[in-house]
């Protein structure tokens, strides 16, 4: 069975992300699909560490160059001095959000500003990913920027796109989004 021109073009975007060494930081409320979307970025095998913090819940993704710190963001206050550290020096910051939780979507947008008015993390990039387009209610990139109040970040570049890793809705232009980021100098 041949794949399809997309699959293959998918597969050939997935070799070029893990191939530049880059140390990225997945992070959002849980529940918002972050393990998930690793898998989808991944497409098959990667290594998976926890990090050993009591009560808190982080994890490590090595694959290829490319190493991901991954962790759910909220409720925690008494995590926030370890943000920094595990945010510091990385290239960038994909921020992961269930755009079909209308309930936890002030939440989300809270500790999203938070996390970057951390001094460390002035002028990291921010992708932020509203996932799960695929529900019924989900709101799309221009909702999710006015909910989540992006336009009053303006230290940093940020980006907005409105993905879906169940239906594998714009996995390619958030692995431009990545591969274009892999290597910012700082
Ligand atoms: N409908 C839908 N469900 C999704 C999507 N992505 C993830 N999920 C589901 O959302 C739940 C939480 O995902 P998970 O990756 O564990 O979230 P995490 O806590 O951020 O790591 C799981 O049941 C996933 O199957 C999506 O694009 N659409
Ligand atoms: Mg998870």
């Amino acid at each position: 069975m041949s794949l399809s021109f997309f699959q293959r073009l998918l597969n050939w975007w997935r070799r070029l992300f893990w191939k530049a060494p880059t140390d990225m930081t997945f992070v959002g409320l849980h529940n918002a699909g972050k393990s998930t979307l690793v898998h989808v970025l991944a497409s098959g095998q990667f290594n998976e560490d926890m990090i050993p913090t009591v009560g808190f819940n982080m994890r490590k993704i090595t694959k290829g160059n490319v190493t991901i710190k991954l962790w759910d963001i909220g409720g925690q206050p008494r995590f926030r001095s370890m943000w920094e550290r595990y945010c510091r020096g990385v290239n960038a910051i994909v921020y992961m959000v269930d755009a079909a939780d209308h309930d936890k979507l002030e939440a989300s947008r809270n500790e999203l500003h938070n996390l970057l008015d951390k001094p460390q993390l002035q002028g990291v990039p921010v992708l932020v990913l509203g996932n799960k387009r695929d529900l019924d209610g989900a709101l799309d990139e221009k909702e999710l920027i006015d909910r989540m109040n992006l336009s009053s970040i303006q230290d940093r570049e940020i980006c907005c796109y409105s993905i879906s890793c169940k239906e594998k809705e714009n996995i390619d232009i958030t692995l431009q989004w990545l591969i274009q980021h892999s290597k910012s100098g700082r």
